[in-house]
């Protein structure tokens, strides 16, 4: 009995040292995070869909419809291309003004890429592509998506919502 009682006490003391280093551990990188201000995801080549050919030219910036919470949704396609960097290419994208700028994103094919994604709120507060497996919250400050070597085509991203698009044309 006694010996029983030795055996169930090691494993939930070990259990809860165990929690503690973890929660620990978790609470400081989340300060960590907090404090840099600045979060970067990979996005792995698993949540990358294959490219949808391109639309007749109008790369689906835009889509004509306004964003019904923000009001002022662009339906002006501003074309922006990536800078090569060494080996990834890089494009960052502003939010100030409730759209994003670019909203058409020229891509390289077969050139590993990061697009920054500035701070925002309200309707472009987080950023989505099913297209490319990535869904972004910016509010806490800006987000750098990785996004690996692509293929050529159009992939779409949007607000949240889905309400304000833009596209990224890789070619
Ligand atoms: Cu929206």
């Amino acid at each position: 009995m006694t010996e029983k009682k030795t055996k169930n006490g090691s494993p939930a003391r070990y259990i809860i040292v165990t929690a503690i280093i973890l929660a620990a551990f978790l609470g400081s990188y989340s300060l960590a995070v907090a404090k840099a201000g600045k979060t970067t995801v990979d996005v792995g080549t698993a949540g990358i869909l294959a490219a949808t050919p391109a639309l007749n030219g109008t790369a689906g910036a835009g889509s004509g419809s306004a964003c019904a919470c923000c009001g002022s949704g662009s339906s002006t396609p501003i074309e922006g291309a990536a800078t090569v960097e060494g080996d990834v290419q890089k494009i960052s994208v502003d939010l100030s003004t409730g759209s994003y700028d670019p909203n058409v994103i020229k891509l390289k094919a077969g050139i590993p890429t990061e697009i920054t994604f500035g701070q925002s709120s309200g309707c472009t507060a987080e950023v989505l592509s099913k297209d490319l497996g990535f869904y972004q919250d910016l509010t806490g400050g800006p987000v750098t998506v990785k996004l690996p070597a692509l293929d050529a085509g159009t992939y779409s991203f949007s607000c949240g919502m889905e309400m304000v698009f833009g596209s990224i044309v890789v070619e």
